[in-house]
């Protein structure tokens, strides 16, 4: 049998589908294509996940063909957007998957409330020249919406003390948008672009994404994974969990 190349091999298709995963190849060199390899290693998980009971091959999950936006970022922040809020016109979940943490700034207009994972509060208002860096995710969702969230912050730049930001250590709000830059997690776990030790443990971040069960998760992404088989494995696991965790 021929295995499909989607996230977790899942043959739903987008109609039927709840989850749309969206490979982003974009950014930094390291990551630009993680997701490729984020799709790969999702086929070598198990098919049942015994943690939270359910089977993968149950989850109504599809893979959006791959992305390439343009190198322009405010013309990519714009394709992204548009593809964003054509899947959300269908009532259904986009996932945004590899590559760097500025593609969540296509997202402003189209959510309220975010909760941002990360070990960097990333709200340089400029860096290295542009408003589109991976550094300036924070700000950019900031300007837009009073309720941003931080997980897991542990880097702050004198540079981004000009501005107030609020943290929360447990899922207790509803109705977001989740943006997961894995560098939250320690480096012995994952490689990423801008590691940072003193990180969170793996089992940390599952039990702080298990409180989205019974809660509204609007849109998601998963960014910043350095493209080797190790962090595009831990990463499609993350991910494999999290869908579960919302359907179990
Ligand atoms: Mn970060």
């Amino acid at each position: 049998m021929l295995l499909k190349f989607s996230f977790l091999g899942s043959e739903y298709d987008f109609d039927e589908a709840k989850y749309i995963i969206i490979p982003v190849i974009y950014g930094k060199p390291l990551s630009r294509e993680a997701a490729i390899g984020i799709i790969r290693q999702s086929l070598n998980l198990p098919g049942y996940n015994n943690r939270y009971g359910i089977r993968y091959n149950d989850i109504p999950v599809y893979t959006f063909d791959l992305v390439i936006p343009s190198i322009d970022p405010s013309k990519a922040m714009r394709e992204l957007h548009n593809i964003l809020d054509y899947i959300l016109s269908k009532n259904k979940i986009p996932i945004m998957i590899g590559g760097d943490h500025s593609i969540t700034i296509s997202t402003v207009g189209l959510f309220n409330r975010y909760i941002l994972v990360d070990a960097h509060l990333d709200l340089y208002s400029e860096y290295e020249g542009s408003e589109y860096s991976h550094a300036c995710v924070g700000r950019r969702l900031i300007e837009y919406s009073e309720e941003i969230y931080y997980y897991g912050v542990r880097v702050v730049e004198p540079e981004e003390l000009d501005i107030a930001y609020k943290t929360l250590d447990r899922l207790e709000i509803d109705r977001f948008y989740l943006s997961v830059d894995l560098d939250v997690l320690d480096p012995i776990y994952i490689d990423t672009n801008v590691p940072s030790y003193g990180g969170k443990s793996y089992g940390e971040l599952l039990e702080f994404i298990e409180g989205i069960t019974g809660k509204m998760v609007l849109g998601m992404d998963f960014v910043e994974t350095v493209d080797n088989p190790k962090s595009t494995y831990l990463t499609a696991d993350l991910i494999a969990n999290t869908l579960a965790i919302l359907e179990s």
